[in-house]
């Protein structure tokens, strides 16, 4: 071990788990570029990264085909009872889950080094931040955490202070015999995956997969699936969500918190540059919102991450010139495809196909092969600071005030362009009720349509409907101070199925009448669904939709939202008693409404 550590706790946690898996060196990690360098080496060397002669500073990771995504049906909410995960979250229970984990974890770090690394999400020192330590045998993971969490002494030293921190421990899963030779990327089979929360006692086990939310375990595992069960218990929020800030002509500061499920485009919104002159938009987070009330009542919100682990299939200059600008160097890509001239390569960058390269498989690849050159999650890790419209208070300690909740999801019909919640508890009602349909980029076949409550169904650590609750806890906080609530739907399409809105930066005319809503400078139409635009309050001025497909996009389809309503009643009845009875109310109103 090369470092004497003081914190008692987190000394006690390393030996137990050196013990357990018998790793052949310890090293504890301080974030500085030399460490990050000396890594990178040893994985080229090893032939598990490759640098790219395109971007400085920059290279590429093909992972094991079996190992490309979040397992969702390995992931577990470990509780006393069962009722305490609910009915959206895999289960087991602590004693038999931890048993079978202890059986795997057993020996597994033999032959490699167990890598100590000391994080904090969100700035260190923020009184909203949290510190973590993530124990894990991947090299790979120590190298993203660099960039997507704080590595750094300073936590450390936090910890020597006797600060707590929440123990995150990850095992590829996969020991080295002696003499035996490693492969490319090494990790358990599927079967043996696990990725385990213990959320009454903060504590993180992954076993088996060394791929994005499976590994770094900052991310959904701590900011979103522990962080939400603590946030329940200490009255504040920590939800999947974008933050961005809105400057309007006159100087006036917005700033937008937004949920959406995934490919809906999450990225290109928190990056999104406005068609509408003289507004201005900046990126605080692509992805989670920690957020608590303020001195003076307002609902504060910062980015606990510190990077962007995004899709890269689909981001090009067209979709997110920002993004782009964000990975020209020092960015780690995963199952990408690598042209002949040292470059990666996606579906959907922008020009034309490369006529070779070798695809996230490591095959021979041209455009005549009919396969995916890069695979459809792959990704590219990007330190926020990059992003050329990263607000310059992305990192305020205090966070942001936010002025607007969105709620989101990809329908091709029904679901009109932009509507405001009534107010608090309907846009709890909206929240829970949103959903999306799914897309060749999501599991589950093209088209169907799901319900993903606030995009928080695969992250939330605790029971659902005691989450609703938790909305409704933190409305009444909040009271007269509390963000106004919108649902948008960049998606609808036409009768002959094409995109009825541009989308894009023409979202901006979206976000600004949001903005007018919230300054009083607008009113608005009461629907049965909610407040919409009045006639020519939505900046149409130089866009070319028709006015045809403008009364189309915004229509209001009376019978199709009666017709959803038995569905909505299925969905809030799988959480049976832990549904909060202001949501069934919500449901009789908008029943009323409806006629
Ligand atoms: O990200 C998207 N946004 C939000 C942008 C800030 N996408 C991409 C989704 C996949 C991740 C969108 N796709 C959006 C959108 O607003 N809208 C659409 C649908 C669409 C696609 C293409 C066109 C118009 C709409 N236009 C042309 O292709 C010319
Ligand atoms: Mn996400």
């Amino acid at each position: 071990m090369n470092v004497t550590v003081k914190n008692e706790k987190l000394n006690q946690w390393i030996r137990e788990v050196a013990d357990l898996c018998q790793p052949d060196d310890i090293y504890i990690c301080n974030g500085s570029k030399e460490e990050y360098d000396f890594m990178m080496e040893k994985m080229i060397k090893s032939g598990s990264a490759v640098p790219l002669k395109k971007r400085p500073n920059s290279f590429h990771f093909r992972s094991d085909p079996s190992d490309v995504a979040r397992v969702e049906d390995r992931t577990y909410i470990s509780t006393t009872s069962q009722d305490d995960a609910g009915p959206t979250n895999n289960w087991l229970a602590p004693d038999e889950l931890k048993k079978t984990m202890l059986d795997f974890y057993k020996g597994c770090m033999k032959g490699r080094t167990m890598y100590v690394i000391p994080f904090s999400m969100g700035p260190i020192g923020s009184p909203i931040s949290k510190i973590g330590v993530e124990i894990s045998d991947s090299p790979y993971v120590v190298v993203n955490m660099h960039i997507m969490t704080r590595v750094s002494d300073k936590v450390m030293g936090l910890l020597d202070g006797g600060a707590d921190f929440i123990p995150c421990l990850h095992s590829i899963g996969a020991p080295l015999a002696e003499g035996q030779e490693d492969v490319q990327w090494p990790c358990a089979p599927i079967e043996n995956k696990y990725i385990s929360h213990f959320p009454e006692d903060n504590l993180i086990w992954s076993y088996g997969s060394g791929y994005g939310g499976n590994a770094l375990l900052g991310k959904k595992c701590l900011a979103l699936r522990i962080a939400s069960a603590m946030a329940r218990r200490e009255g504040w929020m920590a939800e999947h969500m974008l933050i961005l800030r809105l400057t309007d002509p006159e100087g006036k500061q917005y700033h937008i918190a937004a949920a959406f499920p995934s490919a809906c485009g999450k990225t290109n919104l928190a990056m999104m540059q406005p068609s509408v002159p003289g507004w201005k938009c900046e990126c605080i987070g692509d992805d989670i919102a920690w957020m608590k009330t303020g001195p003076d009542g307002r609902l504060y919100a910062i980015n606990p991450e510190n990077g962007f682990f995004g899709v890269a299939p689909g981001t090009s200059y067209g979709t997110n010139p920002m993004a782009m600008d964000s990975i020209k160097e020092n960015v780690i890509f995963t199952n990408c495809a690598v042209t002949d001239d040292s470059d990666v390569w996606w579906e959907g960058m922008d020009g034309d196909a490369p006529a070779h390269a070798i695809d996230w498989k490591g095959n021979d690849w041209t455009p005549e092969s009919g396969t995916d050159a890069a695979h459809p999650n792959a990704r590219f890790t990007a330190p926020a600071a990059q992003c050329p419209v990263i607000c310059e208070d992305w990192e305020k300690p205090g966070g942001v005030p936010i002025d607007i909740f969105i709620f989101g999801g990809r329908r091709s019909t029904l679901v009109p362009l932009v509507s405001e919640a009534y107010n608090w508890d309907h846009g709890v009602f909206i929240g829970a009720t949103a959903g999306s349909e799914t897309t060749a980029a999501n599991i589950g076949s093209v088209g169907n349509f799901r319900r993903d409550p606030f995009a928080m169904t695969p992250f939330c650590g605790y029971n659902m409907g005691d989450y609703f609750k938790h909305w409704f806890d933190m409305g009444n906080k909040l009271g007269d101070k509390a963000p106004r609530c919108f649902y948008v739907n960049w998606f609808r399409k036409s009768e002959d199925g094409k995109f009825l809105w541009p989308g894009f930066s023409d979202n901006s005319r979206v976000l600004k009448w949001m903005c007018e809503r919230v300054s009083g400078k607008v009113g608005a139409d009461e629907t049965p669904i909610g407040l919409v635009p009045k006639d020519g309050d939505l900046d149409t001025n130089g866009l070319e939709v028709s006015a045809k497909d403008m009364k189309e996009i915004m229509s209001i389809d009376t019978d199709g939202w009666k017709a959803e309503i038995p569905d909505i009643e299925q969905h809030f009845a799988k959480f049976g008693d832990r549904l909060p009875e202001r949501l069934t109310k919500q449901l009789e109103e908008f029943r009323k409404r409806l006629g």
